[in-house]
């Protein structure tokens, strides 16, 4: 027997989760986009399982990549909200993990890109020793990482426990309370910006590589990314990693940082959408799944490796940077039919795009199975017979049978999280009241929260776009889920 052979028999696949940051639900033309074309994630459609109905549990990254790592809904537990750069890590790390369920079953596991789950024990911390704990505390045995996001500060990789390309003359120091340095900021000096802030949304602090950023940092000149190759560097340490552990069953976390701001395309996609950088972005972003399909290809390991392919939260145009992507949208929907976006309760905030495949071992075809990133804990605890312990990852429920395509049925239930709660439960959705603004703010970010101080009830699954508040034609309906949602939010 073949080695592929007995991997297939033995249930012992490799794994890569590849999520993207701010994809919405519309922006592949295999989830109906018509005004650019993906055509690398279009065929890892085709040749798997497309799933409509899937959902992070959180309309923002932080809280929705803490779930997913803990299968713990994130509002569980405070400080789990968009966390700065210099945040302490918010991951547990005496509790069982996603990336801790494969490597108790004997898996090599690796993360690369995003992480924003925060780094160290504390705010304050020396980038120029040994970070920890992080990443490798929490289950991965490899990490190649930046600490927040693309539009925070620090600007720099950092490799297991150490920044690279550190130079001990110019320590790094970062703080987000006050300018540290006398590096020029994007409120000071915004003719050094190569892209321009959105007047009035912040980034305009330190300025690096030509753009301003959320936080203040100084030193460190020669280990900061350039935006044009950051997303490459990612990609290539990837294709290493699947070089590297071919031979041994592997899980691999590859997270994209596109098509999240700034949106700094490579110059091979710069103009290519013709719907500016954030269409850019997404053709680049399609155009690296592409190449971990290759690389998968000439490692002659494709049929027994798990793709699931997802993105953390819905999508936003204007997110703090002046780079097109409201005036060049030109049609295009990168929410579908749905309504809201990031930070909103409303269905366009967490229902994502979400592909499985695995040509050895699952199904083909388009599942409306409602599933949430969640479930990945305890779906692949299932698949490797690993025992969840008792107590822990108590919001994951296994849909293995859901997620390889051989059933159709998914949760009952789910709980949605924007500035407020939303809760699906079958064909209905019940959107808690709150006082909250409904728009995030018209001049910039302009997306629907969800917000209201009245009771919202949308039956989804004949009004998907959430138009027809019927909450006060079935208040008997709305008493039940406000019950129920109180009954998960209490266990
Ligand atoms: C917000 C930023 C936004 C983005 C987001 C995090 C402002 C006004 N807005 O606070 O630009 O960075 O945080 O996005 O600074 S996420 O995808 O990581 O959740
Ligand atoms: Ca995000």
């Amino acid at each position: 027997m073949t080695a592929t052979a007995q991997a297939v028999k033995n249930k012992t696949p490799n794994v890569i989760l590849i999520m993207a940051d701010d994809l919405g639900y519309g922006d592949l033309s295999c989830y109906g986009a018509t005004k650019l074309r993906t055509p690398y994630l279009d065929q890892l459609a085709a040749g798997g399982i497309r799933f409509t109905n899937a959902h992070s549990t959180s309309s923002t990254c932080t809280p929705s990549r803490y779930a997913l790592m803990t299968g713990q809904y994130p509002w569980r537990r405070s400080g789990t909200g968009i966390l700065p750069g210099d945040a302490a890590l918010i991951v547990p790390t005496d509790r069982i993990t996603l990336p801790k369920v494969f490597k108790n079953a004997g898996y090599h596991t690796g993360i690369v890109g995003k992480w924003h789950l925060g780094l160290g024990t504390q705010v304050e911390k020396n980038w120029n020793g040994t970070i920890s704990p992080g990443p490798n505390e929490t289950g991965f045995d490899y990490s190649f990482i930046f600490p927040a996001t693309a539009d925070r500060v620090p600007t720099v990789f950092v490799e297991n426990h150490r920044v690279i390309g550190l130079d001990t003359t110019d320590p790094i120091l970062v703080d987000y309370a006050k300018k540290v340095g006398d590096e020029p900021t994007g409120l000071e000096h915004p003719e050094l910006l190569k892209m321009q802030a959105t007047p009035g949304h912040g980034h305009n602090q330190t300025i690096v590589n030509g753009i301003g950023r959320i936080g203040y940092m100084k030193g460190g000149k020669m280990a900061r990314w350039t935006d044009e190759e950051m997303p490459l560097t990612f990609l290539e340490e990837s294709r290493r990693f699947i070089r590297d552990h071919r031979s041994k069953p592997f899980f691999l976390v590859y997270n994209l940082t596109e098509p999240h701001v700034p949106r700094v395309p490579s110059t091979m996609f710069k103009g290519k959408s013709g719907l500016g950088y954030r269409g850019d972005a997404i053709l680049q972003l399609d155009w690296s799944v592409g190449q971990i399909l290759h690389a998968l290809d000439a490692a002659g390991i494709r049929e027994n490796t798990i793709i699931v392919f997802t993105s953390d939260n819905g999508p936003v145009l204007d997110d703090g940077y002046m780079d097109g992507a409201v005036s060049q949208l030109n049609g295009h929907t990168p929410w579908g039919a749905l309504r809201g976006g990031k930070y909103s309760v409303l269905e366009a905030g967490t229902r994502v795009p979400f592909i499985v495949t695995w040509p050895a071992g699952a199904k083909k075809g388009v599942s409306d199975a409602l599933i949430c990133q969640v479930d990945l804990l305890a779906s692949f605890s299932a698949l490797l017979r690993q025992r969840v312990p008792a107590g822990e990852a108590a919001d994951s429920e296994s849909l293995l049978p859901a997620l390889l395509g051989e059933s159709s049925k998914g949760r009952n239930e789910l709980v949605e999280q924007g500035s407020t709660y939303g809760f699906l439960q079958g064909d209905w959705k019940y959107i808690v009241p709150n006082n909250g603004p409904a728009n995030t703010d018209p001049e910039r970010t302009n997306i629907e929260t969800g917000n209201s101080p009245l009771p919202q009830l949308y039956h989804l699954k004949k009004d998907p776009c959430e138009k027809d508040n019927l909450a006060s034609q079935y208040p008997g309906k709305v008493k039940e889920m406000a019950e129920a949602l109180e009954k998960i939010k209490n266990r």
